[in-house]
This record gives C-alpha cells, structure tokens and sequence, in this order.
C-alpha cells in the first residue's frame, strides 16, 4: 500500500457529515417533505398469545382524515422475508404482515389505520374496537434454527485432562435503541406507478430486493433510499412488517405514505439482541495448555424472523474458541422461537456470546491452575507464525499479534501495579477486581460494489454499494479515494444508500464496510487510475464499476482490561479503569476508529451492567421505555484508555479489520471477569448480566449467609 497523502488513509479527518448533521441540516427518512402524503399507525395487540375475536373498523373510518384501514385479512396473500441461511433451520418460518387470526405477541400489528394526519390516525387507531381473547398456555414452537461444529478427539481429551473447568454466561435480552426510531417514507409516482421509499435501513440494496418479493412487483418499480440513518446497530438490517405494509399501501392506495415508529413500538416491536444462555467446559492440562473445548449456546428468537435470525446463533457457535491454540472443539447452538419481539442482530451478533464464554473459561483456568490470568492468555494464544489457521470450529483467522497485543496493554497499564493495588485493598476488606478480556471480531464475508468516475476538472465521483448508519462512511470513503487517485479530499464526492445512483450491494452491517466496501472502492480506482493521462485531467470522464469480493473475513482482534469494586453494602459495581488495545489492521481514519471503539465499550456496559428487556410469565412486557430499561448514561461510562497495534489483513485490498463491534465483544467480558474477580473471595463463580445493584445485592448476602457465624 502507498504511503498515505495528506488527507488520504490514516489521517483523522474531521466527519464530513457532521457539519450537517450538527447544524440540523441532515436528511433522515421522515425528514422527506411530499405533497399530500399520508400516515399510517398501527394498532397493536395489548396482550400477548391472544384470539382476535372481532377488529371492527367500520366506524373508525367514517373519523376525520382517516383514508383506509388495513387488517390481516387485507395482506395475508403477501410473500414472507428470506432469513439468511447460514445454519440448519426447521420450521416454518413465514409470518404474517399484520396479525391474522391470532396473535403471537404483545404489540404485534393487528390493523394499519391510514389517514391525513399522524394525529387522525392516531385518534382511529385508538378508537377500533379490537376483541381479543387469551390464549392459555405457551404457543408451540415454530422454528428451530441448528449448528454444530466440531473437530479433534475431544472425549479423550477431557479423559486425559489435569484439570477440567466449565463456565456459564447468561447475557441479557437488549433492545438495540437507536436514536432515531424506525422511519419510512414512500412517494407514490402515478405516472410510472413507482415507488421511492426512503428508509431508515443498513440494507438498501436487500430491502428492495425483498420488497419487490414479498409485494410481487418488479424491483424496477422500487427505488430504495438510505438517507442519513441515526444508528442501527443491527436493527435495521432487515426488513419489517411495518416497513412492507406501508410500501404496500402505497401502491395500493396510490398515494405517498409514511410510518414513523414511536420509541414505544420500538421496545415492542424492533428486533432484540442477545439474550441467550451459553455454557462449556475447558479441558487443560497441570501446567495449563488448553486440550479441548465444549461450549453450547442456546439463543430466543422472537415469533417472527428477520433476514439476520440466524447470524448470533451461527456466530456464537463458530467463534469458540477464538483465538486460542485448542486441538478438539465441540461447539453448539441453537435458537428458538418463543411469543416475543423478534431477536435479531445486535452489534456484536453472537461474537460475545462466543467471546464471553472463552473469556469466562479461560479465568476458572487460570483460577484452577494458579497460573495468572494474563500469563495463561499468553501461553495458548495463537502466535503471529500459527497464522493463518483454521479453528476447530472451521474459522480462518488471518492475521494477528495476539500475545503481543496483551503484552502492550498489560505494560500500558501497569498490570502489576493493578495486582498489588487489589491485595492491599482486599486485605482491607474491599471487594475489588480485575478483569481481561480477549476478543476476536470477524468482519464479513463476501462482496461489496463501487464505481468511481474521475472527471476531467479533477474531481471525483464514488458510488458505494454499501451505506451509513451514521458512522462516517462518506469521510472514510472519500479518504480512501484520495488516497488511491492522489486528490484532495474535498475533490471527492461520495454517493451511498440510493438503489438507483450506486451500484448494488450488501449494506452497513458486520464490520464489513472498510474492510470490503471500502476495498471495492480502492480496486475501482486502480482501474481508473490506470486509464488516466500521466499528467493530469483527462478530456472525458473516466469510469470504472467492479464487484470486489474478499478472499475471507478479516479478524479484527483486541484486549480489554478493567478494575471493577464492588459495594459490599449496595451491590453496586463500578469500573475504576478501563483500557483496550485493538488490532484492526490498516486504519483509515483514526479518529473514526476510535468513536466505534468507545461508542461500542458505552454498549458494552449497558449489557454487561444495565440493560435487560424484561417480560413477564405471560408475556406482557415491562421494560418498554427508557424509564425501565436503562441504557447507560454519561456518568455511567468511564475514560476508556484507548491502544491500537495494526496487523494488515492479507485478506482485502485495504488491509483492513472491522472495528464496529469491538467495545460490545471485549467490554462485556472484561467487565464480568472483573466483578467475578472482585467476588471470588466469597465463593462466588457466576452471574447473569447484567450486573445489577441488586443481583450482585443477593449473590454478596447468599454468600455472606453460607458462611459459618
Ligand atoms: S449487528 Mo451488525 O449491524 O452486523
């Protein structure tokens, strides 16, 4: 790769997004002004696992402004979502667009009111007589989604162990929550009986492609928009029902329509993350070589799937054992549908789920074998020489100083120095803890699209088919391409998110947009680049439009140490110190990486201390609003010291890693390792997350009343 130009790769360029989007200039999907355009609100069910006995429209739609309501009955001809298959599913797994008969959970859509107002809508909505009656008992499972992988002689290898440990991790259900809520925005065209749909989407490309399936109109007819996205973090990865029921009013009412979730239905209706259980067990030898591993995760699914339904079960299955030197693996998961929101991608998509579990391993190893827990980190982590290699469970890993990495975080710490702190403050009766944490964090398989035109007043045009979730795309690409074609930034334009300006592509999702996206559009700019006049502009404008495909995931890889207390008196932990040291490979924007790192350790804390989306035994949920469910605050997030090693992937043009999911893989079980730390002197060995005041409460008080007075 050429040294970098000034505002070329590795440069902190300031977000040419911001400007905008601070002055409240940005353009988010229900940001789009139409003429006569209508509103759609959706009635939901109140109960979970219920009969629709009677929806009675009737007299709402003789309501001021009120066009249309659609029920079940008026979509139930409509195709189904893919889910992505990247394990074995059994089972159905088509859902209806709105509630048809029964419904499955609580806030599932029953009726779509449309009107001139979001307020008439509203005012309808509420005014439907709706009967529903309750279902007794659980619904039968539906769909079942499957992976197994293994390798080595694993029986045996726990037959011959010194020491055999195991560990169990519970992580919380999360609600994603994005700042802006799901939007989408559809103008009607009469003329050619097309639609624009501006959606607050990771996947422009996928939804259009799926709506145009699911509605049996030509994707011609469909142009997709991702205007300026205010997060995602997964949760706008697929297609919902929301979103497909107004396209189809559109084109069935042949008017612009729009659907703006409330925060509300975002609790009640977005897709969840996490919330699985995994568990294993380490085989080891007495001087504490890692001879085997058994994980098996089992994760919910929600009562319908998105496209990603499968990807955290593939994920949390595959990645055991990470980057550590084990000989057999055994590693399961499975997922499960249940009468609940669906679950779906979550920043970090099974990758903790599988990371938290070695990490967690890898400390009951450590505690088993009076080995530190550094040193034994060091000692089965693979070595720059082992790589590439192949995991057990079939994961190429690429590229990577993994022991080195530890070795400069626990030197820029001073890990001893920690040690020595937490003998003396137990020695006063303070319950106090380290924790370190491993991560590895592929980032995407597959391909990605760009087209690059270099005009012949010197500027330059970049089309990606990529998109944004709000994390800096169009400065990183637009520094990628100065950097390829030798031009000043500002000379460089960035088209992304448009089904009709940009070429295909997969979309903002699974640390894929550097490391592929961002290679497509450095490959199209060598082409370009050849095509161009030794000595400057060309007379006509030079274009070049390729698909680049990686030739395997690139591994984005770190470590994360915390000291935690605990309050013996409340239960409440607190992080005293938070470091990192991430290895991303070739970096394109510094400072870009490390708003991903930080913003992705805040998520982190949320999981590992704060958020839970709780239901009852009936199903009717509790947490549905952010007085309920607590996303962390500022205060709630210390100073994260911040390291970077960089170990080009051999993998993609760029020599890039994902970094998107860092803080939510490495956080998460640095953070448990610690509070586990700082309560192993009271004989306690497991928590599930988060790590609440109260839980943590109980397990000091259950602790305290087993011991002998
Ligand atoms: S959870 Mo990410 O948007 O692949």
């Amino acid at each position: 790769m050429k040294q970098s130009g000034q505002q070329g790769i590795g440069v902190a360029e300031p977000r040419r997004e911001d400007d905008r989007l601070l002055r409240g200039d940005g353009r988010y999907a229900a940001d789009v002004r139409l003429e006569g355009l209508l509103h759609v609100v959706f009635a939901r069910s109140t109960m979970p696992r219920c009969t629709i006995l009677e929806c009675d429209v009737e007299s709402a739609l003789e309501m001021d402004g009120v066009i249309s309501i659609f029920t079940g009955d008026d979509v139930q001809d409509l195709g189904t979502l893919s889910v992505a298959s990247v394990i074995d599913m059994a089972g159905p797994s088509e859902y209806p667009i709105l509630a048809h008969d029964t419904v499955a959970a609580v806030g599932q859509a029953i009726a779509a009111v449309v009107a001139t107002s979001v307020a008439e809508a509203l005012d309808a909505a509420d005014s439907l007589f709706i009967d529903l009656e309750e279902i007794d008992g659980i619904r039968e499972q539906t769909a079942e989604l499957k992976g197994t992988w293994r390798s080595g002689e694993v029986d045996a290898a726990f037959a011959a162990a010194d020491h055999v440990v195991s560990a169990t991790v519970k992580h919380p259900r999360l609600a994603p929550s994005p700042m802006e809520p799901r939007a989408v925005t559809v103008e009607y065209d009469a003329a050619s009986e097309s639609v624009a749909v501006w959606l607050s989407t990771q996947t422009p490309h996928r939804a259009r492609t799926e709506l145009a399936g699911i509605l049996g109109i030509d994707a011609a007819k469909i142009r997709v928009i991702a205007p300026d996205v205010g997060g995602a973090f997964g949760m706008k990865a697929s297609l919902y029902p929301e979103e497909v029921l107004t396209v189809w009013a559109a084109f069935k009412l042949r008017r612009s329509v729009r659907w703006v979730a409330t925060r509300s239905e975002e609790f009640l209706s977005a897709t969840h993350g996490r919330g699985g259980e995994s568990a294993g067990q380490l085989a080891l030898s007495k001087d504490g070589k890692f001879l085997a591993v058994k994980a098996s995760a089992e994760l919910p699914l929600g009562h319908w799937l998105p496209t990603s339904a499968a990807i955290p079960a593939w994920n949390a299955g595959r990645i055991v054992p990470g980057a550590y030197r084990v000989a057999a693996v055994e590693s399961s998961s499975v997922a499960r549908t249940s009468d609940t929101a669906a679950v779906g991608i979550y920043r970090g998509a099974g990758r903790p789920e599988a990371n938290c579990l070695m990490e967690r391993l890898v400390d009951e190893a450590a505690a088993a074998t009076g080995i530190d827990p550094v040193e034994i980190r060091l000692q089965n982590l693979l070595t720059a020489e082992e790589l590439p290699h192949a995991t057990g469970s079939g994961c190429v890993l690429d590229s990577g100083q993994y022991g080195v990495a530890v070795e400069q975080l626990t030197a820029r710490v001073g890990y001893e120095g920690m040690k020595a702190r937490r003998q003396t403050r137990r020695e006063r009766g303070e319950l106090v803890g380290i924790g370190i944490a491993f991560y590895v964090e592929p980032s995407g398989k597959g391909w990605e699209s760009a087209r690059v035109t270099f005009n012949p007043d010197g500027s330059v045009l970049a089309a990606t088919g990529g998109s944004s979730q709000g994390h800096g795309r169009e400065t990183a690409i637009a520094q990628i391409v100065a950097d390829a074609l030798d031009v000043p930034c500002n000379r460089v334009q960035v088209l992304q998110g448009d089904t009709k300006t940009c070429p295909s592509g997969i979309g903002a999702l699974a640390s894929r947009s550097t490391a592929i996206g961002g290679s497509a559009i450095r490959r199209a700019c060598e082409e370009v680049s050849k095509q161009l006049p030794a000595d400057g502009p060309p007379d006509t404008p030079i274009s070049e439009e390729l698909v680049y495909e990686t030739q395997g995931e690139a591994w984005g890889y770190g470590c994360y140490i915390v000291e935690v207390s605990v309050d013996r008196e409340t239960g409440v932990v607190s992080i005293e110190s938070a470091a990192c040291i991430d290895d991303i490979g070739n970096i394109v924007n510094p400072m870009l990486v490390e708003g991903q790192i930080v913003g992705g350790f805040a998520q982190g804390i949320g999981e590992a201390l704060l958020e839970e989306v709780h239901y009852d035994e009936t199903g009717q949920l509790l947490s549905g609003s952010f007085t309920d469910y607590a996303v962390p605050r500022a205060d709630d997030v210390p100073p994260l010291s911040v390291h970077k090693l960089s170990t080009p992937s051999p993998n993609n043009e760029l020599g890039a890693k994902g970094v998107g999911e860092a803080g939510t893989i490495g956080a998460p079980a640095a953070i448990l390792n610690a509070a586990l730390d700082a309560l192993r002197p009271l004989g306690v060995h497991s928590l599930p997350m988060p790590l609440t005041s109260q839980r943590v409460w109980q397990a000091i008080r259950n602790a305290d009343t087993r011991k002998p007075e």
